[in-house]
């Protein structure tokens, strides 16, 4: 109907938006991908906003009540869950966010959850996230040992989150929540290797990251052997136990290889678990739906593909419903893949 096609001008002069109250958000949007994520990259600042989108949502316990969530409490209240050891690294984030925050009128929880969603639209081959405003905001810190961490088992993670919210987590909607990892390295985990990838291509949201976790591990990136790491298949990668145990677990295997060079699947159900991690704690229909204000992603068609080197030969099949899919290996020699860096032009 007329109704509900009717833009309203924003006071910009430039945007127009469906309900006044997303107009503000433009300015925000440009400002972060300006400032934040250096001319729209899918950089490290930005795979750094996807993981506080996780890191501030999941802190809510459906046992204890169901406080907190999406609520901004990471930035707020930020001198307590920083020092969480699961959100190692994160301090340096949201010092980073908050003069955002600051200089525009969003609250810290929607700012979070907001800059998530721009910074993965700057990833060729992501799917366009939706984003919603208007969330609760923290009155206090979450408290320590909700976040997961990748050296707890299979079973403490599905449970913490079937524990996440009134509804919580099935285990499937854990694997599509992990496409995460497709742009995505760590720093912490091995400090001697700061930006080691989770997969071979951390700028762009593919489906290589389900493919090289199912493969053998034969090495370490850095020193190796530290707590929440197993070996990797790809030189330059790192892998966390969480995520090679969840590619192999009855509960979770067959899920996770159907991602395997299938991006449609991968947009579709990332959209839905990012959607949930990013309104928990909030109830969807009191938010106003902005998400005409993220950006369209740009498109890629790439099949997924072994590593120079390796095959089909190299899996180690998991799902015993549905043999791995066949695929080519990328040309050439095994070469390593290159960190991640903070202020990375690419
Ligand atoms: Fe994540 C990263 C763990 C889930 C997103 N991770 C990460 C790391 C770790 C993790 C350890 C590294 C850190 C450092 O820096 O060192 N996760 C994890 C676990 C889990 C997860 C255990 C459960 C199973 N994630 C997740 C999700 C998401 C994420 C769900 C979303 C959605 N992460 C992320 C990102 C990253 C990460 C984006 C990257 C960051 C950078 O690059 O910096």
């Amino acid at each position: 109907s007329a109704a509900l096609t009717r833009r309203v001008a924003c006071p910009d002069g430039v945007n127009t938006a469906t309900n006044a109250a997303c107009c503000s958000l433009f300015a925000v949007r440009d400002d972060i991908q300006q400032n934040l994520f250096n001319g729209a990259q899918c950089n490290a600042e930005a795979h750094e906003a996807l993981r506080l989108t996780f890191h501030d949502g999941i802190a809510i316990s459906n046992k204890a009540g169901n406080v907190g969530g999406a609520d901004g409490s990471i930035m707020l209240f930020s001198e307590v869950e920083t020092a969480f050891h699961a959100n190692i690294g994160l301090d340096e984030v949201v010092a980073i966010q908050k003069p955002f925050v600051a200089r525009h009128n969003i609250s810290a929880a929607d700012f979070i959850q907001f800059a998530g969603a721009v910074a993965v639209s700057n990833c060729p081959g992501a799917p366009r996230l939706p984003f919603f405003l208007g969330r609760k905001v923290a009155t206090s810190p979450a408290p320590d040992g909700l976040v997961p961490e990748p050296f707890h088992t299979v079973v403490q993670i599905l449970d913490r989150f079937a524990d996440a919210g009134p509804v919580g987590f099935e285990d499937v909607e854990v694997v599509w929540a992990l496409s995460a990892h497709t742009i995505a390295a760590a720093n912490d985990v091995d400090p001697s290797a700061p930006g080691t990838p989770f997969d071979s291509t951390p700028f762009i949201f593919d489906t290589q990251f389900f493919l090289e976790t199912q493969l053998r591990g034969t090495t370490f990136t850095g020193k190796g052997s530290v707590q929440g790491e197993v070996e990797t298949a790809v030189k330059g990668v790192i892998r966390l136990q969480s995520d090679h145990l969840l590619a192999r677990d009855t509960r979770t295997n067959c899920e996770w290889q159907s991602f395997v060079n299938n991006p449609q699947k991968l947009h579709d159900r990332f959209i839905d678990a990012w959607l949930k991690i990013s309104l928990l704690g909030n109830d969807q229909d009191a938010l106003i739906d902005c998400s005409e204000v993220i950006p369209e992603p740009k498109t890629i068609n790439v099949q997924a593909t072994f590593p120079p080197t390796l095959s089909n030969q190299q899996v180690e099949q998991a799902c015993a419903d549905t043999p791995f899919p066949v695929l080519k290996t990328a040309p050439g020699p095994a070469t390593a893949v290159a960190p991640v860096q903070r202020n990375q032009a690419l």
